[in-house]
């Protein structure tokens, strides 16, 4: 089923979401939503609070060499926690619930990445380049952050000019 994604400026962006305790159908069948959703909208990354289910759960699919991107390489990560994050890298994000803007973010080059899978299962994560700025860019969103707010003053004015410009032309 494919679920509304909610967009800035909608307040919902802005909450903390809290930590997946039931792994249980219910869990798996959203995730499967969530895969959809994502794929759908040519996303590789989501986060549940970004379909209005304020939990601590996201999806990530980075695009293999043909540019598929199969539900078994799907990473479905609950609870995550980063570990000995190291150097940094500067990268043009892009947001599904920031559609049509994307502007560089400074994020961590390489980290360790603890989390849960779908059972419940405690799993360890070495990532690097584009899965190691999706996993920062994805986990900001449970904190209620996006990449917006990580710009400099001047690329952020230029977002709310652009966001404006998108206001005015819809009216
Ligand atoms: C860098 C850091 C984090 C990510 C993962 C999350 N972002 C996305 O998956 C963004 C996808 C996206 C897709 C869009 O749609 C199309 O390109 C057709 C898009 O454009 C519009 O909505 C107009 C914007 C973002 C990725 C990279
Ligand atoms: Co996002």
């Amino acid at each position: 089923m494919l679920l509304p994604i909610i967009t800035y400026p909608n307040k919902q962006l802005k909450m903390r979401s809290k930590e997946v305790v039931n792994f249980d159908e219910l869990l798996h069948r959203f995730l499967d939503d969530m895969y959809e959703t994502m794929i759908s909208s040519n996303g590789i990354g989501l986060a549940a609070i970004q379909v209005a289910n304020p939990i601590r759960a996201l999806i990530l699919c980075i695009p293999d060499e043909e540019g598929n991107q199969s539900k078994e390489s799907t990473l479905e990560i609950m609870n995550p926690v980063i570990h000995a994050p190291q150097g940094n890298v500067l990268y043009q994000e892009g947001c599904l619930s920031v559609p049509g803007f994307y502007e560089d973010v400074e994020r961590y080059e390489t980290l360790t990445l603890q989390y849960q899978n779908r059972h419940g299962d405690v799993c360890m994560l070495q990532a690097s380049e584009l899965l190691a700025i999706a996993i920062q860019h994805e986990i900001d969103h449970l904190e209620g952050k996006l990449f917006i707010e990580k710009l400099t003053y001047n690329r952020r004015k230029k977002f709310e000019k652009e966001y404006k410009k998108t206001l005015k032309e819809k009216k």
